[in-house]
């Protein structure tokens, strides 16, 4: 009996101190005007390299009124993406960036699922509709996390350690590698750390009618 509560007690103590071993790196990413920046990714690599990937688990990048949603998608490297086409018309979604080079050719519903094996960022097009532009950012690590529109990404459940932590958004002026950071959440539970980005203006094509022979793409 004796030993019994004395377990019970034990448990209980060390629960709490389970909890705190995982770590927490809250990213608030700004522009120069101190505006918030959404849609960034801010990606945590453990400094000594050592990573353990879980299974990718699929994502979705949704068509819908003609435009990519979302219009950047971050997945861990080896993540198989759907693309599904909620718009009454056909789009054609391809890209040609190294990381993964692919093209869907033109389609309503959902063709089968593409897998982003390649690290780094892909940039989606539809050939039918030049103004749509997509990102997928595919991560080498599991700890990654995109900014929401406070500025905002919270990359939690970090292995205690020290980190090399990078940022990158598609306006970024700049590289990604010369965003980073080396943050050390082995003591401590919950790590703040901030960008200022100088981002280009957004480059975009007007929305225009196509004309083909039936006139409604
Ligand atoms: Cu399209």
């Amino acid at each position: 009996m004796m030993l019994a509560r004395w377990l019970v007690a034990l448990f209980a103590l060390a629960a709490p101190i389970a909890q705190a071993q995982n770590a927490e790196i809250a990213a608030t990413v700004t522009d120069e005007r101190g505006k918030p920046v959404a849609d960034a990714v801010v990606i945590a690599v453990p400094s000594d390299g050592n990573l353990r990937l879980p299974r990718a688990r699929e994502e979705v990048v949704d068509q819908v009124d003609k435009e990519f949603l979302p219009k950047v998608q971050a997945v861990l490297v080896g993540t198989p993406i759907t693309f599904p086409n909620r718009d009454s018309v056909r789009h054609q979604v391809y890209s040609f960036s190294p990381a993964k080079h692919f093209e869907l050719p033109l389609y309503s519903g959902t063709p089968q699922a593409v897998v982003f094996d390649k690290p780094g960022v892909v940039v989606l097009g539809c050939n039918i509709h030049d103004w749509m532009v997509g990102y997928v950012y595919v991560s080498e690590s599991p700890y990654f996390a995109k900014t929401d529109s406070q500025g905002r990404a919270v990359l939690s459940d970090l292995p205690p350690r020290s980190y090399v932590v990078r940022v990158w958004h598609p306006q970024q002026t700049g590289t990604e590698e010369d965003s980073r950071k080396n943050v050390d959440v082995s003591r401590t539970g919950r790590t703040e750390v901030e960008w200022t980005l100088t981002l280009k203006p957004e480059v975009r094509i007007r929305r225009a009618p196509v004309h083909g022979s039936h006139g409604t793409y």
